[in-house]
């Protein structure tokens, strides 16, 4: 990824009087976006569970062109190894499958990327998702309600945050996003801009648009027959990626299929195998929201981590 020239955020006993003023309104704003994204989600009949932070399983990342991790953390408590969550999909395949059709969760995601990812503005080594899963859905019901809750975001936050909003500097670029977003296939991206598409498809785009049919980990949904994958991540304009979601495997032959392909140790995953040999394992969708950089988007900030009030940034460890 190209490096962009952004300016790393400082921790708060760093700040002035001015970016302090700032980053409270950057506050009120994550406070307006998590209530309205939670409740609204509530009202859409989902059930909000609490967050997992060790466990013997985790998302491999793997194989996952995006990821970049530097250091896998793994610790062992009770003399079992655990991992920490780099991200809840397969929890949310299980919770999804046996108890909570429809769910999410506010995730905190360790994800100790490359110290190089600093500078990017759109990494850091710990952040939150929300996390969403709906059993039976298609991923036209998935993008169809991104779409209505961004969309009533920005709604809500220009009639809430007007004060905030416009000592950001946002209040008048900000606008409510037309639905349908365009939807690009990523094979056309790279016909049209190669390698560094993600970057340059960013900075193009004037309103949210989905990438869909990334090959990726092994529980996003491959059609074997046409090598199509049925996935699907927002971009925002001026700020990249900010979800990413798929209609999921649930087939027992085709999960091992992928993970013996993948070189993804099947051991690892031994539950989730069982629940789909067992025909336990339920078709569902769902996407994860990087709560981060979404807010990063809507206040213009230049990092992810400014929006954060102890940032994680990739490479600097700050005392708090
Ligand atoms: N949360 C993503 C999803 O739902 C997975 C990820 O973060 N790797 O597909």
């Amino acid at each position: 990824m190209k490096a962009k020239l952004v300016k790393l955020p400082k921790p708060l006993e760093e700040l002035s009087g001015e970016e302090l003023e700032r980053k409270r309104a950057i506050a009120r704003v994550m406070t307006l976006t998590l209530e309205y994204l939670t409740s609204s989600l509530i009202r859409e009949g989902y059930e909000w569970l609490l967050p997992v932070i060790l466990s013997r399983v985790t998302d491999p990342l793997w194989p996952d062109p995006g990821a970049s991790i530097e250091k896998r953390l793994e610790v062992e408590i009770y003399g079992v190894r655990v991992r920490a969550t780099l991200s809840m999909i397969i929890h949310k395949m299980v919770a999804c499958s046996l108890a909570y059709p429809k769910l999410f969760v506010l995730s905190p995601n360790i994800r100790v990327e490359r110290r190089d990812r600093a500078w990017t503005g759109l990494h850091a080594y710990e952040f939150t998702q929300l996390d969403f899963e709906a059993r039976g859905a298609s991923s036209r019901d998935i993008m169809g309600l991104v779409e209505k809750l961004l969309r009533g975001l920005v709604e809500h936050l220009k009639k809430s945050a007007r004060e905030e909003l416009s000592i950001l500097g946002r209040y008048g670029v900000l606008r409510v996003p037309d639905a349908p977003f365009r939807v690009y296939d990523r094979e056309d991206l790279e016909a049209k801009y190669g390698g560094k598409w993600e970057v340059e498809l960013a900075r193009d785009i004037r309103e949210p648009v989905w990438v869909v049919n990334i090959p990726r980990q092994f529980y996003d949904y491959e059609d074997f027959e046409t090598g199509r994958w049925d996935n699907y991540d927002l971009y925002l304009p001026g700020l990249g990626e900010v979800l990413s979601g798929a209609r999921r495997e649930w087939e027992y032959e085709k999960l091992v299929k992928k993970m013996e392909r993948d070189g993804v140790r099947k051991e690892n995953y031994a539950l989730l195998l069982r629940l789909a040999r067992e025909g336990r394992l339920k078709p569902t969708a769902g996407a994860g929201i990087g709560v981060e950089r979404l807010v990063a988007w809507v206040v213009g900030a230049e990092h992810v981590c400014e929006v954060q009030p102890f940032p994680r940034i990739p490479g600097v460890v700050y005392e708090l």
